[in-house]
């Protein structure tokens, strides 16, 4: 199968055959980013945009997700040695309370153990405090948040508030990230980062943890 039907088995849902269509690429020597950024992603972007003009409905695009997790979890040992392993940071990640959307935020985990960040995700729909448990628990250095629809995203607020009135957490790097998130957003809720992109998003770790 050429490339651009991976782009099609997305759209369409097809997780029977999108296993074998990633699988013979790699074997065909192109890149894992590649495939993700050209044709994956682009993928979900027709599937985002036909949900929102009803073109799609909830069991198309979870078959779509499940089509794009399966592709994922393809590449990911390709994406992880890709990338160079540095100096060892935990990280906490996940999304944000009320909020299901997981495949971005599994990109950002994935990207960010391939650059040597030792990561904990703590999944989808996570209360801020367990947040600050975990950032406890593992002496975390940063924490990121993913949140993908406009209403739950007022919930990261609620996390960093509440690490902000934590005594010895007050300083705990937090990152955020998501479709609707903005970088204004990021410094209205006191955040200390913002990133657009899984890629962006292990610059910004390296940045808050000095390396
Ligand atoms: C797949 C999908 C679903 C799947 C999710 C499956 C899963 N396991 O994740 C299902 C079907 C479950 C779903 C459900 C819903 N969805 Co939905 N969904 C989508 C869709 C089509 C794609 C999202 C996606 O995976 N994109 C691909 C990934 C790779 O991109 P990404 O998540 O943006 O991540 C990248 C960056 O944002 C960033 N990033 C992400 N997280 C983080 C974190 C950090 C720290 C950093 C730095 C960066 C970062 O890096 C990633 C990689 O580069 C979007 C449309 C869209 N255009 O986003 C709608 C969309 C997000 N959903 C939407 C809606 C409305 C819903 C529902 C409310 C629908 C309903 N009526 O029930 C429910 C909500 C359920 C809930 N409580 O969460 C709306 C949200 C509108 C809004 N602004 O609020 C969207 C935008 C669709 C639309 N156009 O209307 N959805």
């Amino acid at each position: 199968m050429a490339a651009d039907s991976i782009q099609q088995a997305i759209i369409l849902g097809n997780v029977a055959s999108i296993s074998a269509t990633v699988q013979n690429l790699l074997n065909q020597g192109l890149a894992a980013q590649q495939i993700l950024d050209e044709h994956l992603l682009p993928g979900m972007a027709v599937v985002g945009e036909r949900f929102k003009r009803n073109e799609m409905f909830l069991p198309q695009v979870l078959m779509s997700a499940q089509a794009m997790q399966t592709a994922i979890d393809i590449l990911k040992p390709s994406l992880i040695s890709s990338t160079n392993a540095q100096k060892r940071e935990t990280v906490i990640i996940g999304t944000v309370k009320g909020d299901m959307h997981d495949i971005g935020k599994n990109l950002v985990r994935i990207m960010l153990i391939g650059a040597g960040v030792e990561v904990v995700d703590l999944g989808v729909n996570v209360p801020a405090q367990c947040f600050l448990d975990a950032v406890i628990q593992h002496q975390a250095a940063v924490v990121c948040l993913s949140a993908l629809l406009s209403s739950t995203m007022n919930n990261m607020r609620e996390v960093v508030q509440l690490f902000r009135g934590t005594e010895n957490l007050k300083t705990t790097k937090i990152l955020i990230g998501g479709a609707p998130v903005s970088r204004e957003f990021s410094t209205d809720i006191g955040a200390d980062s913002y990133a657009p992109t899984a890629p962006a998003a292990v610059e910004q770790v390296k940045i808050l943890c000095g390396l």
